[in-house]
């Protein structure tokens, strides 16, 4: 069997919104990051990217306060054959820090809220949870609400390098009862790169359209 390799390459920077008229024109698929404030959201996306610094991180609650689109493209190679899959990853604000207004039971800023409803082009959206506390209750209150919005949920499992094997086992089982979704969590730890390779997996194959050996750029 030929190898699959998958890296998300050409990763950028691109804007900052906390409005609908603020969202980038391209119109590309969109895989977005959500969880608890300090969970590793913008950790993991530069753990994707490979690139440190991409997404700015912080030993403090509440860094990323903005929706940040990152331009990427997924490259599968596959024996001789090399396809790209161009996309936004959207790093959101955590959850569970500032104290914000609005609707959601003041879970989040309106606007987080917002853009996950308002959002055509959003393909998947990874919930992130701290493995090492499974089933929070503002993490199930999250996950209730996405569930009524209906948005294609992966759970990942973060900072699995903060527990030993049979913790991470027992953990995964209780995130896999207390959020069941369509693929199990995948667990992940940006800091050692474990999970890496399953979730750049995943976000190719939730991008439905594939774009052949082109330089898309934005
Ligand atoms: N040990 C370990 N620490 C991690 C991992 N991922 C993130 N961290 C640390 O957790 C802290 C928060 O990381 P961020 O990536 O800024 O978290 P965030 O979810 O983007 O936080 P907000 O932007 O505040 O919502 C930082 O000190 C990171 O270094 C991981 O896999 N393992
Ligand atoms: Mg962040």
């Amino acid at each position: 069997m030929t190898q699959r390799d998958i890296a998300l390459i050409n990763a950028k920077y691109v804007a900052s919104a906390v409005r609908e008229d603020q969202y980038p024109e391209a119109k590309l698929p969109e895989i977005a990051f959500i969880g608890r404030s300090n969970v590793g959201k913008s950790s993991l996306i530069n753990s994707l990217c490979n690139q440190r610094g991409l997404a700015k991180v912080s030993g403090a609650p509440g860094k990323t306060r903005t929706i940040n689109y990152f331009f990427g493209e997924l490259r599968l190679r596959e024996g001789d054959k090399s396809t790209r899959r161009p996309l936004y990853l959207v790093d959101l604000p955590g959850y569970g820090f500032a104290k914000t207004g609005g609707k959601n039971r003041d879970l989040w800023s309106r606007f987080v809220g917002d853009y996950i409803q308002k959002s055509p082009r959003l393909a998947l959206l990874c919930l992130l949870i701290d493995l090492r506390h499974p089933g929070l209750p503002i993490d199930r209150e999250a996950y209730a609400w996405l569930c009524e919005v209906g948005v294609s949920l992966q759970i990942v499992g973060t900072k699995s390098d903060k527990l030993n094997q049979s913790e991470k086992q027992r953990n995964m089982a209780a995130v896999d009862k207390f959020f069941p979704a369509v693929y199990p969590v995948i667990a992940s730890s940006s800091l050692k790169q474990n999970g890496r390779a399953k979730l750049l997996e995943r976000l190719y194959d939730a991008i439905a359209e594939p774009v052949v050996d082109t330089e898309i750029g934005v």
